[in-house]
């Protein structure tokens, strides 16, 4: 196929409350919706992820949909695409600028799926020679608390709506007594917590006792290019620990399997530049003996709709951070809901992501200028 019309269409959503990590506090969250279109007239979605700030990674939605107009967008005129991870060649050229690259590349495979009639989830299965799953059990991550009562009413409610597993972020090395307290009072929910690179290795000292069997996982505990002192606190704890903010590439997982930095990893497509990168960290990770998982970057439904495709893979097992569309904002870009059941979502059956953008926004975005 070739593409033929790209069109970009920044939005923003107010969340219902602000997600406090150790790198900012989020209040409202600006995406921007791809669509493009291809030489049958078929529409393909993609959302690009980046923050407005450069905290958690370095793009930003600016930087990025400036790449996607002046170097991705350039690169996809007059070439003809016959699988989706041909792209994922060309973009590789293009130096980190992973998001940019992802939210083109995701599109692209909607497009794929479509054209071949069938659901992403079932395509990317077929791609790597498995089965998906029809309901994915997912777990929630809860935003740094300024108490404990409201650190517990938040983990009560996360439990009784059924997620599978319960995500934690925390900041300082004061909030881990907490957090242990945290452990004992329900032995029997599945915990993690998630440091979003907040720790040194000298203020790690209480990890050792946080040891718990409900305590799954510390993840990305200290600097985001750090993979040596992350091998340090591993060897010297008995708690897995897992690299989110590190891991761009199926590189730098090579890098954390063979330095011993983590037994676990936060796969993001959009943080690696894609689905194709991310179905090669998969592989990897299951050969390697690494745990793998769907993490998430509070996305809007275009992006939860790609997620929950690549969380659907039969074996990728841990619940991952998918949460159902109404905990983070009062209106979706779709015309659908994911609604959480049973601890679970369900995978769209309809083709492709399988979810629509709804009235407004498709004709805002078929009133922007094609970038093609
Ligand atoms: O560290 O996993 C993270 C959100 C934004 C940026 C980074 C992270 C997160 C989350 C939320 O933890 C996951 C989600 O529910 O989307
Ligand atoms: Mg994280």
């Amino acid at each position: 196929m070739k593409i033929i019309k790209m069109h970009l269409l920044p939005i923003k959503l107010q969340l219902k409350k602000p997600f406090i990590s150790n790198h900012e506090t989020i209040s409202e969250r600006e995406i921007t919706v791809i669509g493009l279109k291809n030489d049958a007239g078929i529409w393909g979605y993609g959302e690009l992820e980046a923050f407005s700030a450069p905290y958690y990674t370095p793009e930003t939605q600016e930087s990025a949909r400036l790449i996607i107009r002046k170097v991705i967008g350039p690169l996809l005129k007059n070439i003809q695409i016959n699988q989706p991870e041909e792209i994922t060649i060309i973009f590789n050229n293009i130096a980190g600028n992973q998001m940019a690259k992802a939210a083109v590349e995701t599109a692209i495979w909607d497009l794929f799926a479509k054209t071949q009639k069938k659901t992403l989830a079932e395509l990317i299965a077929q791609k790597m020679n498995t089965t998906y799953r029809q309901n994915v059990p997912v777990g929630i991550s809860i935003g740094a608390k300024s108490s404990l009562v409201d650190l517990k009413n938040t983990i009560i409610s996360a439990n009784a709506q059924g997620y599978r597993r319960i995500k934690i972020k925390v900041t300082s090395s004061e909030e881990l007594d907490i957090i242990k307290r945290i452990l004992q009072e329900f032995p029997d929910l599945t915990f993690m917590i998630d440091a979003n690179s907040s720790f040194s290795l000298k203020t790690t000292t209480k990890f050792a006792e946080l040891a718990a069997p409900n305590l799954v996982m510390i993840e990305q505990p200290l600097r985001t290019t750090d993979f040596v002192d992350h091998s340090r606190l591993q060897s010297r704890i008995k708690t897995r620990l897992c690299l989110d903010e590190n891991i761009f590439s199926l590189d730098d997982v090579k890098t954390a399997c063979m330095l011993k930095s983590a037994q676990a990893i936060n796969l993001k497509i959009a943080r690696v530049g894609g689905i194709t990168n991310a179905l090669a960290i998969i592989n990897f990770c299951w050969e390697h003996k690494l745990l793998v998982w769907c993490g998430g970057m509070l996305e809007a439904g275009i992006g939860r709709a790609t997620n929950l495709a690549i969380a659907s893979l039969t074996g990728l097992n841990f619940p991952g951070d998918i949460s159902a569309s109404s905990r983070y904002y009062f209106k979706d870009v779709i015309t659908s809901e994911f609604i959480l059941e049973h601890g679970m979502l369900s995978v769209p059956d309809e083709l492709g992501i399988g979810v629509v953008l709804n009235s407004k926004y498709q004709k805002a975005l078929q009133n922007t200028v094609s970038l093609l």
